[in-house]
């Protein structure tokens, strides 16, 4: 308007826009502050770049423009190499019990004392855009912003790794990650390369096991294990250090999808484990995990079968019992993913006095590894000023400069030592309160080796198989039979194969078959003897460890107009009450006239909420709704995945018509009638069970096995 002052806004706190004093423009939604260029020139028009006419060429003047095209073209930083896929929260750590005795961590000083800690999960081979149900390790990366300190536990969901040497970790990722010529796959082992290097590094033949079981296509990021997977050090005032291995334990269980489950999810919703971990914060469900520590002495390190700086292998927990110290709570999203979720800087090497490192090679290859990557992604020496970076604690040194310098010191001394005095000299440093490395002797020539008794690659992966149920064993079977049946070669097919006879006779046969192998291969030379006196490890199975409830689980009912509406309300202050949840899935996103007569909101529409999104279902139709959804192909692949699925399926006399039209036997133990309100309640005890495993009838049957007499845990009741 001419002769109009234009409106002056004030950009000012990193917080926001809206600075104080910021003037704003009156709009129909209120107040909006005005829109500036970075530099903080109020912006006129937003909508048309500078021209010489309408039709004219464009200015290179428009320094608006400019801008705003120059940061659009530089939004982008680098994806980080591995674990690219991830997603953050906030919360913090509470220590139960004071833990000097161990460790002069200020962490565990303190009985309820609250650390400030963010949590990245991620997966590992697929790029930042990849689906969330790839099979995959997944990172679980522990940022503690202690008192004294940023001490950061950058851990696994397995505890144990591919390789022994950190000079590896390039030709691993390389074969992992989609192929250089064609860029395929993407977030999938399942192809040559993968195999081909694993076969050709027994060392992997422990990890693989975990990575085809079900550990790897968790159910939630919030149901799973993490584990700081090397040994580290605690160290107590004294200087008496204790070797230590970290477990996360999830507070509500563990739980995993099945393969098939999980391929849909991709399609269904590629964000699920994301999406997930945002709805239960925002409804203040708070993920829960308690710190385990497995603490053990040198004797200990000695008499144990396997070399405790060897990152392939574990410590079963009935040999070292876990000592649960405090838990970590997730209590808040992020307000920016970019600034939080992917400028997070995550290292080995940021601990804590009270804690060190061993000489476990990975762990000291890591730790030269992952200052360098924050160079290369946040372009810069000073990324530990980002506020997501930074330290809670006070914090002074004399390091100065370089790129994006936020925090400045101010006078005159930069070094020391220095004369200056007090205040004025700056920091110093303090023999008693300072990080002290543990001093351990050290001697030894000077070589590339590994020690001998790294060289048993086959016994604790026997181990682990054993200790898995008769499911999930069926699930490792199918898991190696599938990603095999992607790999073109059949060389590569064999060799690992030839592994698996080391492993697990059965095993191997079973997966031969399902490859059509005729005559197996020899099996590959041990290095080792292979031990088959391991006992089974429980902890080691997800499904001997059931979760305690239904807690924090989701249930999806299939509604219709006419759902009776006093089981849906019995139903849903059931689920309530054991901390689930109830979504209604209707034929039309606009929802149903319940049998009351009043209208409900539907969640979802069918044919966008197929049943792999929930973990039970409940098929609540009317007699003309039953009617309705047998015409409907979405509803008979809700319900057939549910089944396939082996989902607890609640459900309404009416639905017999649509189980019958579909084709599906409902005589199983899985499907639990809903006569009325009163049988709710029955319906989510059955659930607490969270699958029907009985369903997958085809387990195989016992086999002599060529690494030794094979005792599976009993099938579950
Ligand atoms: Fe990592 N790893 N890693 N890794 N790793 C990275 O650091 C590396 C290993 C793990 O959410 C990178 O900031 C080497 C084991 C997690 O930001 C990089 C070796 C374990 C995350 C790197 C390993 C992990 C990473 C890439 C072998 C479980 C994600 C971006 C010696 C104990 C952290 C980055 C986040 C990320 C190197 C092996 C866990 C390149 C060289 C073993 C959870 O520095």
């Amino acid at each position: 308007m001419p002769g109009k002052k234009t409106p002056r806004s004030v950009q000012s706190s990193p917080q926001g826009f809206r600075g104080k004093g910021g003037e704003t423009h009156q709009t129909a939604g209120g107040d909006v502050p005005v829109l500036t260029t970075q530099q903080g020139s109020p912006v006129s028009d937003d909508q048309n770049s500078l021209r010489i006419g309408a039709r004219g060429p464009a200015l290179l003047e428009d320094a608006h423009f400019r801008e705003k095209i120059f940061h659009f073209d530089h939004e982008r930083i680098p994806e980080r190499v591995v674990h690219a896929r991830g997603f953050a929260a906030h919360g913090f750590f509470e220590t139960y019990e004071p833990l000097t005795d161990i460790t002069r961590a200020d962490i565990f000083a303190r009985k309820g004392e609250r650390t400030p800690a963010f949590v990245r999960f991620s997966t590992v081979a697929g790029n930042k855009g990849s689906p969330d149900l790839a099979r995959d390790v997944r990172g679980f990366a522990v940022k503690l912003y202690t008192q004294e300190g940023n001490w950061d536990i950058v851990g696994n969901n397995i505890p144990v790794f591919f390789i022994q040497d950190p000079i590896k970790f390039p030709d691993l990722i390389h074969a992992a990650k989609e192929e250089p010529d064609r860029g395929f796959p993407q977030a999938a082992t399942a192809h040559d390369n993968f195999w081909d290097f694993v076969s050709l590094t027994p060392e992997s033949t422990h990890m693989l096991m975990w990575a085809m079981s079900d550990r790897a296509i968790p159910r939630s990021l919030r149901f799973m294990e993490g584990f700081g997977v090397h040994t580290f050090r605690l160290v107590n005032a004294e200087g008496r250090a204790t070797f230590v291995k970290f477990h996360w334990k999830p507070k509500g269980g563990m739980q995993s999808v099945v393969w098939n489950e999980a391929v849909k999810l991709n399609g269904a919703d590629a964000d699920f484990h994301r999406r997930d971990m945002w709805a239960a914060i925002q409804s203040g469900d708070f993920p829960e995990w308690e710190l385990g520590l497995q603490l053990f002495d040198e004797e200990f390190a000695k008499t144990f079968a396997f070399d405790v700086l060897d990152p392939t292998k574990l410590i079963p927990e009935e040999q070292v019992p876990i000592r649960r110290v405090g838990r970590l709570v997730l209590d808040r999203v992020v307000d920016n993913f970019f600034a939080e979720t992917e400028q997070v800087a995550f290292m080995t090497q940021n601990i804590v006095p009270g804690v060190d490192f061993t000489n476990d090679p990975l762990l000291q290859g890591r730790n030269f590894s992952y200052l360098d990557t924050q160079l290369k992604r946040l372009g810069g020496p000073n990324f530990v000023h980002l506020p997501i970076n930074a330290p809670k604690c006070p914090f002074a040194h004399f390091q100065q400069d370089g790129h994006m310098a936020f925090h400045n010191p101010k006078g005159r001394a930069n070094y020391e030592p220095n004369s200056w005095g007090g205040a004025a000299g700056g920091p110093r440093e303090s023999p008693k309160h300072g990080f002290v490395t543990h001093p351990v002797e050290e001697s030894g020539a000077k070589l590339r080796a590994r020690p001998e008794r790294f060289a048993d690659h086959y016994s604790q992966a026997r181990q682990f198989y054993i200790s898995q149920t008769p499911v999930e064993q069926g699930h490792i079977r199918d898991a190696f039979a599938f990603e095999l049946g992607k790999v073109e070669t059949l060389a590569i097919r064999l060799r690992v194969v030839s592994h698996l006879l080391n492993v697990d006779g059965a095993l191997a046969a079973a997966v031969a078959e399902k490859l059509g192998i005729a005559k197996l291969p020899a099996a590959a030379e041990p290095a080792r003897p292979i031990r088959t006196d391991l006992p089974p490890s429980s902890a080691l199975s997800i499904l001997l460890n059931p979760p305690p409830n239904f807690g924090g689980r989701k249930v999806g009912a299939l509604v219709t107009d006419g759902t009776d509406a006093a089981l849906l309300t019995a139903l849903r202050s059931v689920l309530e009450a054991e901390g689930a949840t109830l979504e209604l899935v209707a034929p039309s996103i606009a929802g149903i006239v319940a049998s009351d007569g009043n209208t409900i909101a539907a969640h979802h529409a069918l044919v966008a909420a197929p049943s792999v999104l929930f973990d039970a279902v409940a098929i609540l139709p009317s007699t003309d709704g039953a009617a309705l959804l047998a015409t409907m192909p979405a509803a008979r692949d809700f319900l057939a995945d549910a089944v396939a699925h082996c989902k607890f399926i609640g459900h309404v006399e009416a639905a017999g018509t649509l189980f019958a039209k579909i084709g599906v036997p409902t005589d199983d133990g899985g499907f639990v009638p809903l006569r009325g309100a009163a049988d709710a309640t029955g319906f989510v005890v059955r659930c607490r069970a969270m699958r029907f495993w009985d369903r997958e009838a085809d387990l195989p049957p016992p086999r002599p096995t060529s690494a030794g007499p094979t005792k599976p845990h009993k099938k579950q009741a």
